[in-house]
């Protein structure tokens, strides 16, 4: 857009809402609709000053399809206006069918959290945390036990998806399903965002609805909205809530295979879910590793933990749970933490054991140990299969004693490859205090469906597959 000239009014000081009003004038603009709200008062007046014609509507959604029916019949761009935030939501939410809201590390505070619980409640809207942080504390029937991951398995069971997806202090990427869409439907979900960071607000996935707000300032203004729009209407499907909010607890299919494969090597859902259910309820879990956390994030509910987090951060950097395991059991030392790692990721700071025995913290660590960098190998399996033999750095030491290190560093460790033993070493190390250290021994396979979806192999040949990332669409040049 050329630049112009912006005309200062003559009673007052030039405001926002100037700027935008002078903004949509030098573009042509001649009428806007909408409805009434006090935040756009200052843009009111821009136009006023204008001489933009304001048409006001009883309902904001009047007001967009006017401008719309405006901008096909004058050919000049239609224009409408909503105000602040939580009404334009209120009105999503109360159509929608099948909402849900995600939250992330943005809404954390005590207050906000008992809020936002008591708006789900209302809107009969279930709650998934991000599992890049999940606090399992409140009580709440519109609380999941799991997390948004839960949400990738409706599609697989044939079941409708969500229509309406809160985003409250939750980034999209790698935690949300990224770009292809096994969390967040791309098609048919209205997607409303509320960052604090602009910048968040459709970064990686466009939206419908983007706010930029503290999410705590949010929901506040939302509980006193809603009440009102959620009276006039009921739209939501309380069976399919109910559905939703038990897919945490749904029986994997996991459950049936045998639990050591041909070589007698452990089964890792089986191994990790006998770990769980020997965890004290309450205990903090943090996942890192790839296929290890993975299984360990399916699995964890099982010790009822008051708290989950991924330490991978969106780029899936290995090796940070030790730190974060560190900072809990600084935080919380009446809590056990339950630092999940594989045997790649354990590599980049089994150190700091040492750390966790000079402090005496209830740290246990379990090595998920499959003798590879598994993700990686078996997502050289998905893309290259029998095409390419070759599998280069992706197998680790199966000779590699991970509890011997420990006890060198003077944690209580074992090593251990047989599920009878697993709940009584659980169960020990967790009676004494201080930090301990179990070398799980496990196979490497099945593939876990995360990595599978991870990988995105594909033979579209619009698509260049970029492996644990988003897929992107093939460019073609002409030469
Ligand atoms: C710092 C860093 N380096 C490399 C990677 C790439 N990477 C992702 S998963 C993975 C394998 C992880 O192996 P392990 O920790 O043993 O867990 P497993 O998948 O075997 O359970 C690798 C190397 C990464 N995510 N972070
Ligand atoms: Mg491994």
């Amino acid at each position: 857009m050329a630049g112009f000239r912006l005309q200062y009014p003559d009673n007052r000081e030039l405001t926002g809402g100037d700027l935008l009003a002078q903004s949509l004038k030098h573009i042509g603009v001649e009428v806007a609709f909408g409805l009434h709200g006090g935040h756009l008062d200052s843009f009111f007046m821009g136009c006023e000053s204008m001489g933009i014609r304001l048409v006001d509507t009883r309902h904001e959604t009047a007001a967009v399809q006017a401008a719309e029916g405006y901008s096909r019949i004058s050919n000049k761009l239609g224009v409408c206006f909503v105000t602040a935030n939580s009404g334009a939501v209120a009105q999503l939410l109360a159509r929608a069918k099948r909402p849900v809201i995600i939250t992330g590390t943005g809404t954390k505070s005590p207050s906000a959290r008992k809020n936002l619980v008591q708006l789900a409640e209302t809107c009969v809207v279930p709650i998934f945390n991000t599992s890049k942080f999940a606090l399992f504390t409140e009580k709440s029937p519109m609380l999941s036990r799991g997390t948004a991951g839960e949400l990738a398995k409706l599609p697989l069971l044939g079941l409708p998806r969500p229509d309406l997806i809160l985003l409250l202090g939750a980034r999209t990427g790698m935690f949300l399903g990224g770009r292809g869409g096994a969390i967040i439907p791309p098609l048919d979900c209205a997607l409303v965002q509320v960052d604090c960071d602009g910048g968040e607000i459709g970064r990686t996935l466009p939206v419908d609805l983007g706010i930029v707000s503290d999410a705590d300032a949010f929901v506040t203004a939302m509980k006193l909205k809603v009440s009102s729009a959620r009276q006039s209407a009921s739209a939501v499907d309380k069976q399919w809530v109910q559905t939703v909010l038990g897919l945490a607890t749904l029986a994997l299919p996991y459950e049936k295979e045998p639990k050591t494969s041909a070589s007698g090597l452990l089964h890792p859902y089986h191994a990790v879910k006998h770990v769980f259910s020997a965890v004290e309820p309450g205990s903090i879990v943090v996942l890192d590793g790839g296929e290890a956390g993975a299984w360990a994030a399916n699995l964890a509910m099982h010790c009822q933990p008051s708290a989950m987090m991924t330490a991978t951060g969106y780029l899936g950097f290995l090796g940070t749970g030790f730190g974060y395991s560190l900072g809990c059991a600084v935080a919380a030392p009446d809590r056990k933490v339950v630092n999940i790692q594989g045997d790649g990721s354990a590599g980049f700071h089994l150190m700091e054991l040492d750390t966790y025995k000079r402090l005496n913290l209830n740290i246990m660590t379990v090595i998920v140990n499959n003798s590879s960098w598994g993700m990686s190998s078996n997502g050289q399996d998905l893309v290259y299969g029998t095409k390419n033999p070759a599998r280069p750095i992706s197998s680790l030491s199966s000779r590699t004693e991970y509890d011997v290190v420990a006890k060198g560093l003077q944690n209580a460790a074992a090593k251990v490859s047989s599920l009878s033993d697993i709940q009584s070493t659980v169960s020990s190390f967790q009676a004494m205090n201080g930090p301990s250290c179990i070398n799980l021994i496990v196979d490497r396979k099945p593939v876990h469906p995360v990595t599978t979806a991870m990988v995105g192999m594909t033979e579209d040949p619009d698509l260049i597959v970029v492996p644990y990332y988003d897929n992107l669409p093939r460019t073609r040049y002409k030469l």
